[in-house]
């Protein structure tokens, strides 16, 4: 816009000038050849801005406005925009709360610096503004008019958003995230404060085997394994509950304004339910499933914290109680089951060093015979002077890698008795399980540390039977696969323990490379029912002599059991009704008794 062409253009508006004459500098007035002194200087300064600036009245009507003004806040032209008369600043086209905000602290302060508002343009536009705005008075303190500034801030606005946005989502699922959630509890736990009727639930999950898939699948699978998680778990909750992600396959579940119980508990029903459904990924069915930790009544905890941490310690629960996953709701005593673990944890370090950890054997027979084949050991902590059995330290190890060195002191002792029973009785082949967990297994280290292991204590890996569960297979896929050969190339031999209680598929079952299944207890606990349980043991004990194994059948308490295994084939057995797991000395007198040592 050129000078002249501005100067056509006469508005109806106050002297530009008038507001800045008495704070003019001295001596300007002499030397003006850059037009200093003159008011159409000014004018012509404010009309090209690229700032709207307008000059109002008291009562918001605008009584001067520059083109840029009219651009920004969509008005065909800065004339269009003064014909705007309803006043009360309608012009800017903002909300009426900031409206009376902009008002208010004009009439408190004179003025406002920096306010940051959002204005739907006369063009249907939004636009974010940021206003400076002040009321101008003359020498005698008579209002004269309201000078404002204008200034566009939507790109840096929609950054903010963006970051904020990225603040508080993740970028995969495009869920919200940890921060957002803990957020929404913090103001959820407020709200609780206020109204003692309100309540609400929090669920807390992982994916199962999310990992393998992930390994062997590849990154991309494990990616849209989340995604189409999302959009299920989406499809359970109402839209006043949240999902967020957490990271990795973790996920939490905000579940608002609860009335029953029942009603939480149905959501992770349908949960639960919906992620076991059979997913198609690249072609591929996968099944997966997920770990649901369940805090009810949320609203009655002082912090989100503590809320996850218990929601976690149930999920925790979950897991623990089945590798299918499943629902766990919290409660106080898995609170002391945490803290019992902690406990458990701080006088499992140095357990190893200071000789507590001990392998307890109980005896494998051959069911027809009665004769001994061999034990498994079994690991017993000598904890204050009583023994401590597994289900009290064992998940802690594995959860804090303490099982690797607990593991490997437990195949040395266990070696050094057999090696000492093979030279009491060298013609006897005799065996000694020994059970190994996946964390250990997967340890890069482990094939060698069994090597030295071996080789110390001169024991002939023949006679070493390392027992697995199902569940390995299930954690870990393929890599399972490579580290057994690579431990059968040393002459260590495997069983599979706890047969049929996870979900391996029967093909699975041949490319493992086993030497013998251990059937469940369960199996033997409902022989004598309904039949059904005789059924699927003589099943599984012809697959598992078509694929060369042998089968020994776990927790033989009573001898109608153990005859009607040996009815059905199974050829080995293991229980009670033979022995519990006994110490060293007693496994020794054990032999002796059943005649495979001559000598003691
Ligand atoms: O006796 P019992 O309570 O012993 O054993 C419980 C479980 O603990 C068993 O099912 C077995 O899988 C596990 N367990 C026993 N001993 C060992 C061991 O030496 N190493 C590992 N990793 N697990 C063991
Ligand atoms: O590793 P695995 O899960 O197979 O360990 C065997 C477990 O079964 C150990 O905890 C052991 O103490 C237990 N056990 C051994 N024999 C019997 C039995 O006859 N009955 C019951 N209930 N448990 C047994
Ligand atoms: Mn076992």
């Amino acid at each position: 816009m050129s000078y002249s062409q501005s100067e056509q253009m006469a508005e109806p508006t106050a002297d530009v000038g008038s507001g800045v004459k008495g704070k003019r500098p001295a001596g300007m007035e002499e030397a003006d050849s850059w037009g200093i002194n003159n008011p159409l200087t000014y004018r012509k300064l404010i009309e090209d801005a690229a700032a709207g600036v307008f000059i109002c009245d008291e009562t918001g009507l605008p009584l001067y406005a520059n083109e840029a003004l009219a651009i920004l806040l969509g008005y065909e032209s800065r004339i269009s925009l003064l014909e705007e008369k309803s006043g009360n600043w309608s012009f800017l086209g903002i909300r009426p709360e900031d409206v009376r905000n902009l008002a208010d602290k004009l009439e408190k302060r004179g003025e406002v610096r920096g306010v940051e508002v959002e204005s739907l343009g006369r063009d249907g536009s939004k636009t974010w503004l940021m206003l400076n705005v002040s009321k101008v008075y003359d020498g005698k303190g008579r209002f004269l008019r309201t000078d404002g500034f204008v200034t566009d801030i939507t790109g840096r606005k929609g950054l903010e958003h963006e970051l904020v946005y990225r603040t508080y989502h993740d970028q995969l699922t495009g869920l919200p995230n940890r921060d957002f959630f803990r957020q929404r509890l913090h103001a959820s736990l407020r709200k609780a404060k206020r109204s003692p009727d309100y309540c609400f639930t929090v669920l807390y999950m992982d994916l199962n085997r999310f990992k393998v898939i992930n390994d062997s699948y590849g990154h991309a699978a494990g990616d849209e394994l989340l995604r189409l998680a999302t959009v299920r778990i989406g499809k359970c909750v109402r839209s006043k509950d949240v999902i967020a992600r957490f990271g990795g396959d973790e996920f939490a579940v905000f579940i608002d304004e609860v009335e029953r119980d029942a009603d939480a508990m149905e959501i992770a029903r349908r949960i639960d339910q919906t992620l076991r459904q059979p997913i198609l990924l690249f072609e591929q069915e996968i099944r997966s499933g997920a770990s649901i930790g369940i805090v009810i009544n949320a609203q009655n905890y002082d912090s989100p914290e503590d809320i996850l941490r218990d929601a976690d310690t149930a999920m925790y629960q979950a897991k623990r109680r089945s590798s299918h996953g499943g629902y766990a709701v919290f409660n106080s005593h898995m609170r002391e089951e945490a803290m019992s673990a902690l406990l458990v944890e701080n006088d499992l370090h140095g357990a190893s060093e200071r000789g507590e950890i001990i392998p307890y054997f109980q005896p494998l027979i051959e069911g027809n015979s009665g004769r001994l084949i061999g034990f498994e050991a079994l690991m017993r902590w000598r904890r204050d002077g009583r023994i401590t059995t597994p289900d009290v330290f064992i998940k802690v190890a594995e959860d804090t890698g303490l099982i690797y060195n607990l593991g490997l002191d437990m195949l040395r002792s266990v070696c050094m008795q057999v090696k000492q029973w093979s030279e009491l009785d060298s013609e006897n082949p005799f065996v000694a399980h020994v059970n190994i967990s996946g964390k250990q297994l997967m340890n890069s280290r482990f094939c060698k540390d069994v090597k030295t292991v071996l080789r110390d204590t001169e024991v002939d890996p023949r006679h070493v039977v390392l027992e697995l569960t199902e569940s390995v297979f299930m954690t870990y896929g393929q890599d399972v696969l490579e580290a057994m050969d690579e431990l059968r190339s040393i002459g260590l031999q495997f069983c599979l323990d706890d047969f049929g209680t996870g979900y391996s598929s029967l093909s699975y079952l041949r490319q493992m490379p086993l030497e013998g299944l251990k059937l469940d207890r369960s199996f033997v606990q409902e022989l004598g029912g309904d039949g059904h349980a005789a059924a699927i043991i003589r099943n599984l004990v012809s697959l598992a002599h078509d694929l060369g194994l042998i089968v020994v059948a776990e927790g033989v308490e009573e001898r109608d059991q153990l005859n009607e295994l040996m009815h059905l084939g199974c050829r080995y057995v293991q229980g009670y009704l033979f022995a519990k797991p006994m110490p060293p000395e007693e496994a020794n007198q054990f032999m002796l008794r059943s005649g495979a040592l001559k000598t003691m």
